[in-house]
């Protein structure tokens, strides 16, 4: 594979300074190294820049930073589309505000290649909030709304072909608003909550998924949030949600997505180096990509795709 890395250091769509640190620490914590360790071509892109839009508004007075995150929306989407044709971009964030560009992207893409863009959702939260519904003003909180084509989006351009629910999967999800909640019950968004993976595994859940992206030869986008893991073992985010996905359960999902070979893109957001512990979260998710591109400790023969 040729994993194109892409530095999105935005820390706009919450209000805990640090993210915009974070692909700095992917760098130092070795992420192109560990990938061409297991045999792939890995290339560095840089950081993307970005150019505010300045003239922007939008009706819920709590929403903060919009002309930086419009701004960073449109350039991501731009280099998503751009990169997607070249290899297997990896998007080294930066909060998940984020998303709302680089899903766009690969939506995009998707268009122009005649195929389903489907998308995995590894967080705490829902992010199911549209800019009308947010309370907290984050813009962090919106973009799966934003991918399913909700309105409410008004300053931001129309999602390019807003995926259908049935084609989301929200997974290990923990932490949702009474707003999103109510608008979650009025889709088809397969919600795999805590207490789901709790009494069937994190497998079955998973598989059942990826069956579907298989069988409709669709690109899969994976946007993982730091906060999909437990607090004890990642540390680095500003909105930790206790009860999170353990070691062994966020390395077998990876280890899935590989043997799957259907994953097409990934996002890695809201990594916040100034809170880390002697860089574990950093290493943590630099080893978590090192199991989806293929790392693991014996070949044994896999379950028939
Ligand atoms: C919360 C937090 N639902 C909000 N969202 C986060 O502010 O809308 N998403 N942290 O990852
Ligand atoms: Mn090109
Ligand atoms: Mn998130
Ligand atoms: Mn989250």
């Amino acid at each position: 594979k040729s994993c194109l890395l892409i530095g999105a250091p935005i820390d706009a769509g919450q209000r805990r300074a640090g993210c915009l640190m974070g692909p700095v620490a992917y760098r130092v914590a070795g992420l192109a190294q560990a990938i061409r360790d297991l045999g792939h071509e890995a290339t560095d892109l840089g950081d993307v820049a970005m150019t505010p839009q300045m003239d922007a508004t939008c009706d819920n007075p709590a929403v903060h930073s919009l002309a930086e995150v419009l701004g960073w929306t449109a350039a991501l989407r731009r280099v998503m589309a751009e990169a997607l044709p070249h290899g297997f971009p990896i998007i080294m964030g930066g909060d998940h505000s984020l998303a709302l560009g680089t899903v766009a992207g690969a939506a995009d893409h998707a268009a122009r290649v005649g195929r389903p863009l489907f998308l995995l959702w590894l967080d705490a939260h829902s992010d199911f909030h549209t800019p009308m519904t947010t309370t907290s003003g984050n813009l962090h909180g919106t973009p799966v709304a934003y991918i399913a084509g909700r309105s409410g989006f008004a300053p931001f351009p129309p999602f390019p072909a807003p995926i259908p629910a049935e084609r989301i999967c929200l997974y290990g999800i923990r932490s949702v608003d009474p707003a999103e909640h109510a608008a979650l019950l009025d889709h088809d968004i397969a919600i795999n909550d805590m207490r789901v993976l709790d009494e069937q595994g994190v497998v079955a859940p998973l598989r059942a998924f990826l069956d579907q992206v298989r069988a409709a030869n669709g690109l899969l986008h994976v946007s993982l949030d730091v906060d999909f893991l437990d607090p004890a073992i990642a540390p680095a985010v500003g909105t930790t949600v206790p009860g999170g996905t353990t070691f062994r359960e966020a390395h077998l999902v990876m280890e899935l997505l590989h043997e799957s070979e259907l994953v097409t893109s990934l996002d890695l957001v809201e990594l916040n180096p100034f809170l880390d512990d002697r860089g574990m979260t950093a290493k943590l998710m630099v080893d978590l990509v090192g199991s989806l591109m293929g790392r693991k400790v014996f070949d044994r023969p896999t379950r028939s795709k």
